[in-house]
């Protein structure tokens, strides 16, 4: 078996409660375009406004999903799919739904360390990347991750393919109906934010994920006349689902997809498309509520703001909906289950100062010490968790998993959390060797193996420093070799660089050290090195 799933007991339970309805993605799609053909399922603005019906992109999925099976991509294949924010990501993941072809979301950020770590690990058969984004060019990146994974088979282009195969090229040629996947199977892998060198992947289920869409609608009043603009990157579990452009289409909404975060780009988007409801991280939180500030867009059809992925401050929490005129609801979720609201009807000192409820009744919570022990109410500690949508394991990781989970499948979620008195859950911290810049997950571990590489180097720790924009930036404390050249910080940043990794992984500030604060136990201590971090960098 791939990854563990969850006890029968559980599984019936959550199936009587109805939770797990037996919906598929393919088969909701084909429901959708059946009751309301002609409504607008999607607007892709750039660079010139297209848009699809709920028939055109059940259609598009359907002929895609003949091409792909004719390439010879079938049921339980993995096909890394590495898009922008555009319709043929959308189109490109309902052909796989309908096939039962697992699609693997690597971010546009991701370079050649994570995509051929992610390719190798799934076994992936298929990669669908854009020809050029951002001035990078994925096809010569595809070359290279193809030479070191003999299973990739097909990399599919959208745009200019170069020597591998256009999209457009994939015959569309309609075909009887395909077998397809059982609600139970697995739909598609999502990936951790890690906190070991590699990220691990994260299978989910049309049952669970169905579900958490169900119940994020509900929550957050989505229905078939909510407009949902995709903000941040839409391969990212939060504007996927919590309750994202999946969740807008499960209700029968539109989904209008955003070429970049920034108000210069959105505003006028909102303002142009009716936009009703986004979801941001902090940072971008900030950024958009500075420019509401300035009047230049009306933002009127926007009713709701979702803030999450990283601890939000109540204070700017406080200035969002006076400057955008909308509600704010903050959003504390994982794309290894659980997902936390605050709610429409809570009161403004909850919205502002707690990361909210979880989903389900069903989602059973514990916040303990770190002998596994229940903390007394309100106190801080633990949290792990189980429920009806959050996975029981990694894919292929059994060792990874009897760590990051206890023996009664409780996910461990890193994270430090109380109880406020209303139940509401408040995220006080971190115990999980990760940095979140911004709502982007770095595995420490991930950036010192690469830093490690270098000649020059003999020891490296990468720790957090706060950052009043970001929240945490990321420090390298550098230990150099005693017969090596000196290095400036911008030959460590431009190495990690070179190196092919995301760049939000470069470290932020580099610092050589003769040495690392130790702990008792002679284990390097991150948080010495924190507290000594409020020295200025070397040049
Ligand atoms: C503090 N930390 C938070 C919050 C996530 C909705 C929203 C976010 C994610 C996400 C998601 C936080 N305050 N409001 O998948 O569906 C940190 C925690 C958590 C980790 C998960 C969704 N919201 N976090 O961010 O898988 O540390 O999912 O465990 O990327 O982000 O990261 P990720």
């Amino acid at each position: 078996m791939d990854a563990p799933t969850w006890p029968v007991e559980f599984a019936d339970r959550y199936r009587e409660r109805g939770y797990w309805r037996g919906e598929t993605f393919g088969g909701v799609l084909r429901e959708r375009a059946a009751a309301h053909p002609d409504r607008i399922a999607l607007v892709d603005p750039a660079p010139r406004r297209r848009t699809r019906t709920y028939r055109e992109l059940d259609e598009a999925a359907d002929r895609l999903a003949a091409g792909f099976a004719e390439r010879g991509i079938g049921r339980g294949d993995r096909v890394v799919v590495q898009l922008p924010n555009v319709a043929e990501f959308v189109e490109v993941v309902f052909a796989l739904f309908r096939i039962g072809a697992l699609p693997v979301f690597a971010l546009p950020a991701h370079r050649d360390t994570e995509v051929q770590h992610i390719c190798s690990l799934s076994e992936a058969v298929a990669y669908v990347v854009p020809d050029e984004l951002a001035g990078f060019d994925h096809r010569a990146l595809a070359s290279r991750v193809r030479k070191n994974c003999p299973l990739l088979r097909e990399v599919f282009v959208l745009g200019d393919p170069g020597e591998h195969t256009a999209l457009a090229d994939v015959p569309r040629e309609p075909s009887g109906p395909l077998p397809g996947p059982e609600p139970h199977e697995l739909a598609f892998l999502q990936l951790s934010g890690g906190t070991t060198g590699v990220p691990k992947l994260i299978p989910r289920t049309h049952d669970d994920y169905l579900y958490s869409l169900r119940g994020s609608n509900e929550i957050c009043g989505v229905d078939g006349d909510t407009r949902y603009l995709v903000t941040l990157p839409a391969a990212h579990n939060f504007p996927m689902s919590s309750p994202g452009w999946l969740g807008a289409l499960y209700a029968g909404g539109t989904v209008v997809l955003c070429p970049g975060p920034e108000p210069a780009v959105a505003f006028p988007l909102i303002d142009s498309e009716a936009v009703t409801l986004t979801g941001l991280v902090p940072p971008l939180a900030l950024l958009w509520t500075e420019a509401a500030a300035r009047g230049e867009y009306a933002l009127t059809s926007l009713r709701l703001v979702l803030v999450g992925g990283a601890k939000y401050s109540e204070q700017a929490a406080r200035r969002l909906e006076p400057a955008l005129g909308c509600r704010l609801m903050q959003v504390f979720g994982m794309a290894e289950g659980l997902v936390n609201y605050t709610r429409l009807d809570d009161a403004t000192e909850t919205v502002v100062a707690t990361q909210g409820l979880p989903i389900s009744p069903d989602d059973e919570i514990r916040i303990v010490d770190d002998t596994d022990r229940e903390v007394p109410e309100g106190e801080f500690g633990h949290l792990l968790t189980r429920g009806p949508y959050t996975i029981r394991g990694y894919w292929r990781a059994p060792e990874h998993n009897a760590r990051a989970f206890t023996s009664d499948g409780f996910y461990r979620t890193g994270d430090i959390v109380r109880r406020a008195p209303t139940g509401h859950l408040v995220v006080e911290g971190r115990a999980k060797d990760q940095i979140n810049r911004g709502g982007e997950k770095i595995a420490p571990e991930e950036v010192e193996n690469i830093i490690l590489a270098h000649p020059a180097v003999h020891d490296v720790s990468l720790v957090a420093v706060s950052d009043e924009f970001l929240g945490e930036r990321t420090l390298a404390h550098v230990i150099l070799r005693e017969d090596a050249e000196p290095l400036r910080p911008a030959d460590v940043k431009a190495f990690v660089r070179s190196r092919g990794v995301a760049a939000y992984k470069v470290p932020d500030l580099v610092r050589f050290v003769d040495a690392f604060p130790q702990t008792g136990v002679g284990k390097v201590s991150k948080k010495g090195l924190r507290s000594a971090a409020a020295a200025p960098e070397q040049h």
